[in-house]
């Protein structure tokens, strides 16, 4: 990091499939190999996808929810994974992991299932955690489809919202996934000022409820994140899993994202990849100053007022 300008090297760094049969260990060994690299790069920080560590166990429907305790990691880190948060620290890289999250039993003995990602400092201190507000897919078994996306029934939604936090000497916040298609997500955080935005990825390519979309994948997973870039002032670093995991084909298109709405890097292949670009945090305020300088321009207090005063939406004609 230049001690002059608030300049951060990041690191997107992809993950290729994940196997039902890959250990956390096997998985652990590609985090750091990936690390690694990032550092020969320059890297202070280091972004993973979401649920980095094991296959999207998602796209199976287990009837007993206990059956899949082992894909959620009860503590972070762990045994398996204190050798990522080891090298990290030996590094000097601080790194965002995304992981499936099974709590601690709570006062009434109920454990909690979140999607989640830890964000931590090039010192290795904990900066945040965030849970996944927005989650996808379906609750119940859907037996005709290819494959599940039950995220509602392996996940509850986050309930802390969206936060920003200073830390690698910037303003930084957290999405996860499904997030980055609303455009709530992007102006909570800019509503704090944020600066860079990290967010891990799993987006099958074939989409259940409505294959049109299947041919505007990696379209729409560019429009979303280059606008709440733009729209926001704020880089946007968004991290895939891709690539053919067990039978499932996931998009790739990890990229890096500029406060112009610019895309600035974006990996090639759908393998464990790392794509690097230098984030100049000072080139948000070009945007946050002017265009979208929200304390100038932005009218919240109308934007419902209008609605109100033009009565009901007019309904089409039967
Ligand atoms: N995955 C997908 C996502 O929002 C999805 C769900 C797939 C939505 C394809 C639309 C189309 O990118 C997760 N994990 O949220």
């Amino acid at each position: 990091m230049d001690s002059l300008s608030r300049t951060v090297v990041v690191g997107a760094a992809q993950l290729g499939p994940i196997q039902k049969h890959h250990s956390r260990a096997e998985v652990v060994q590609r985090l750091i190999s990936l690390l690694r690299e990032a550092k020969l790069r320059d890297c202070d920080l280091v972004v993973f996808p979401e649920l980095a560590l094991t296959t999207f166990f998602p796209r199976w429907f287990v009837e007993d929810i206990t059956e899949t305790d082992h894909w959620y990691e009860s503590s972070m880190p762990s045994s398996e994974t204190q050798p990522l948060f080891d090298e990290a620290k030996k590094l000097g890289i601080g790194f965002c992991l995304g992981y499936a999250e099974l709590t601690a039993p709570d006062d009434v003995g109920a454990r909690h299932r979140y999607n989640t990602q830890i964000l931590v400092e090039k010192d290795g201190s904990v900066v945040a955690q965030y849970r996944k507000v927005h989650i996808p897919g379906h609750a119940h078994h859907e037996p005709d489809r290819p494959f599940q996306h039950a995220e509602r029934y392996y996940f509850e939604p986050g309930t802390e919202g969206f936060g920003v936090w200073h830390c690698f000497n910037g303003l930084v916040g957290m999405m996860i996934c499904n997030d980055r298609r609303w455009p709530e997500s992007y102006r909570e955080m800019g509503l704090q000022g944020v600066e860079l935005i990290l967010c891990g990825y799993n987006t099958p390519i074939h989409y259940v409820p409505d294959p049109s979309q299947d041919i505007l994948q990696g379209f729409h997973n560019s429009l979303v994140m280059q606008s709440g870039a733009y729209q926001n002032g704020t880089w946007v670093v968004g991290v895939a899993k891709a690539g053919v995991e067990e039978g499932v084909d996931s998009l790739g298109q990890t990229s890096i994202v500029a406060p112009s709405g610019e895309i600035v890097a974006r990996t090639l292949t759908t393998d464990d990849e790392l794509i690097v670009a230098s984030c100049d945090l000072d080139w948000c305020q070009r945007y946050k100053n002017t265009l979208f300088d929200f304390d100038k321009y932005r009218r919240p207090e109308m934007y419902q007022r209008i609605t109100r005063q033009r009565g009901a939406i007019v309904q089409p004609k039967p």
